[in-house]
């Protein structure tokens, strides 16, 4: 049998948290032969929820799980991860302004980062999920010093998964038939979905799907506000789906791409395809046989779709230039 690895999950109590931690403790992302351990984190006024949880997982008596922390505590929740989902964040309440909310979650993305570098292993792998994911993603990785900045990741795949399903159903494919669908930019509803590169069963999505109109309107306007239309249909922000996507990025990042084909996360830019260093922004990624991953470059961006990455990366640059005070150096 393997040594146990550990996941830490921030907001391990919530939603989100709910629909991954048993998929994690069952074997079924980090596969059959290898035990984990589970570091759940939370606040204090959620620990006796998080009790809860730690109830119902004991209760499943999964072979794999080895050791369950249920903490407050960033350093002993941290401590030893091999991967930090940081899925806990706060909600944007009535009233509250887009820089309101970065700024109160940006406080807990500076804490979490620092907590990361003194206690994880140096090779743990970030995955920030909670809102503004890009730019949390960012204030954290830039205050976990020591840390590369390469281990640090912000979810799209949700906006990926969405977009793929909606090109399937108009095309009246599976969705497994829809490949090389990249997310550009930010997490929110400037994201580009880009269906100029995006492929089915290997012909150009353009050329499946002829109504361009669709493509350029209905298509991205639906994936950008995939979210909200959740909200009013369920009365609830998405958890099963987020969970998914998130369990998805971490399958996606330790085994390697197939061929040919990329995944969406946001990583930190280092200037390609002319997006400002330092930015994390979500582009085409390659996980590589050993383990590492790349970005895949050379991709040719018609005007349409620059004026799409334009918008998104100015988002982003916003969101940076507002949090900038919790950004080091
Ligand atoms: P919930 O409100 O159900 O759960 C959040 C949990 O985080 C709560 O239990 C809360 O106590 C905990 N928490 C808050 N601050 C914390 C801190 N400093 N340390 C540890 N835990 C803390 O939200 P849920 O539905 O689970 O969503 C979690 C986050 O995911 C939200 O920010 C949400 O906006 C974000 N999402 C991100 C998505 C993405 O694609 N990147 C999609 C889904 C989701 O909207």
């Amino acid at each position: 049998m393997k040594d146990p690895i550990t996941i830490s999950i921030t907001g391990a109590a919530g939603n989100i948290g709910y629909a991954l931690l048993f998929r994690i403790a069952s074997g079924s992302v980090f596969g059959a032969d290898q035990p984990v351990n589970l570091h759940l984190i939370e606040i204090e006024p959620a620990l006796p929820a998080l009790q809860g949880v730690v109830m119902e997982l004991d209760d499943c008596a999964f072979p794999l799980l080895k050791n369950i922390v249920a903490t407050a505590d960033l350093a002993e929740g941290f401590k030893n991860a091999d991967w930090a989902l940081l899925v806990g964040s706060v909600p944007r309440k009535a009233g509250m302004e887009r820089n309101d909310l970065l700024g109160i979650n940006g406080k807990i993305f500076t804490g979490q980062g620092q907590a990361i570098a003194a206690n994880a292993k140096p090779t743990c792998k970030t995955l920030v999920v909670g809102n503004p994911c890009n730019t949390n993603c960012l204030i954290a990785m830039s205050n976990a010093t020591g840390l590369p900045k390469n281990q640090f990741f912000a979810m799209t795949r949700l906006d990926e998964n969405r977009a793929k399903s909606q090109l399937a159903a108009k095309a009246g494919v599976h969705s497994s038939q829809v490949t090389n669908l990249c997310i550009w930019g930010n997490h929110s509803a400037t994201q580009y979905p880009d269906f100029v590169h995006a492929k089915i069963d290997g012909k150009p999505v353009t050329e499946v799907i002829s109504d361009r109109e669709w493509l350029e309107g209905e298509f991205i306007a639906t994936v950008q506000q995939r979210g909200a239309a959740i909200i009013k249909a369920r009365g609830a922000s998405s958890a099963a789906s987020a969970a998914n996507a998130a369990l998805d990025t971490v399958m996606a990042l330790s085994t390697p791409t197939a061929e040919g084909d990329w995944h969406s996360v946001a990583i930190c830019s280092n200037g390609e395809y002319g997006i400002e260093p330092g930015i994390m922004a979500s582009m085409p990624i390659r996980t590589k046989a050993d383990g590492s991953w790349e970005v895949v470059e050379g991709l040719e961006i018609d005007d349409f779709s620059q004026g799409k990455i334009d918008a998104t990366i100015a988002e982003l640059k916003e969101e940076r230039d507002a949090v900038k005070d919790l950004i080091p150096g």
